[in-house]
């Protein structure tokens, strides 16, 4: 049996949707799949999407399987059912591992920088002749994968291809509302319902460089309002881990990045590397910046000296 799988500790909705939308790609094409996973699931795959009728298949372990990885490729971190040598293929967008498994599989390796997995799995879709196959369901998962790996178009690692699939899988589903409005409100309920485990979910604890604080957290919201007005709670939640922590807020509706923290040294460390300026404990960045971003920020002014 082909097991279709990803991560191992959590997966988001690219994971999810693509692990779905290519096993339903597979049995169009007449060959048993299962897409399984015994991670577990991150705020971005809300109630609607479980309870669309595309789902993930129960895993029971078989003698005979190969395994097709989705959306890492890091084999550190694939589900602890993967066989390592026993993967035909895998599709991925995260650098560092391209060259290794281009050696192992060849063209059954496709890693490519583009904003979301599920844009390659619609692309596979188009190749085959079957994107009008395609039920209503699986192009809700897939859209709602592109928006979020994305955030909504705005992320710097977006493609025309992400838009390109998108407007796709908008026909499929033949909605004219603004279903991203609509799926990271849900996703913003979600959090809310449940502030304290949303943000202990997406706290980086680590050591990065002397700029980075040892406690960097990070939330996506479509109106950071809500959360905003619960910035005493959030202080209180990171105020756990330690002291020297700040927030990254990502604002959809605004496409702008809110900077939380109340520790002297970090944000006097932020406004040089930002060149902006924190007022009552908040940082307004005019566009939208992932973590990652804002890392990679502080390791080029190292380098240069910028933040003297
Ligand atoms: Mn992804």
């Amino acid at each position: 049996m082909i097991i279709i799988t990803s991560g191992s500790k959590y997966i988001d909705i690219d994971a999810y949707a693509s692990c779905i939308a290519y096993r339903e790609l597979l049995n169009l094409q007449g060959i048993p799949a299962k897409a399984v996973t015994t991670a577990k699931l991150n705020e971005s795959i809300t109630d609607s999407l479980l309870h669309l009728n595309a789902k993930l298949d129960k895993y029971q372990k078989d003698e005979q399987e190969e395994y097709i990885i989705m959306d890492v490729s890091n084999k550190d971190y694939f589900d602890k059912i993967v066989q390592e040598d026993k993967i035909t293929e895998l599709i991925d967008h995260h650098v560092g591992f391209e060259i290794y498994w281009k050696e192992k599989l060849r063209e059954r390796a496709d890693i490519e920088l583009i904003g979301a997995v599920a844009t390659i799995i619609v692309e596979r879709y188009e190749k085959a002749n079957l994107l009008d196959k395609m039920s209503q369901d699986v192009a809700y998962l897939l859209m709602s994968a592109i928006l979020d790996n994305t955030l909504n178009f705005k992320a710097k690692i977006t493609t025309t291809r992400d838009k390109g699939a998108y407007e796709k899988l908008k026909n499929i589903v033949k909605n004219d509302s603004n279903y991203a409005e609509e799926y990271f409100l849900e996703c913003q309920k979600g959090i809310e319902n449940n502030l304290m485990n949303a943000i202990q979910n997406d706290t980086k604890l680590e050591r990065v460089n002397s700029i980075i604080p040892y406690i960097f957290s990070q939330l996506t919201v479509w109106d950071k309002s809500n959360i905003l007005e619960n910035k005493s709670r959030i202080c209180e939640v990171l105020h756990k881990f330690g002291d020297e922590w700040m927030m990254n807020l990502i604002c959809l509706k605004e496409g702008k990045s809110y900077i939380l923290s109340n520790h002297e040294k970090v944000k006097k460390r932020m406004e040089n590397l930002m060149r902006n300026k924190f007022h009552d404990g908040v940082m307004t960045l005019p566009e939208v910046w992932l973590r990652k971003e804002i890392i990679k920020k502080s390791f080029v002014a190292l380098k240069y000296n910028l933040n003297e």
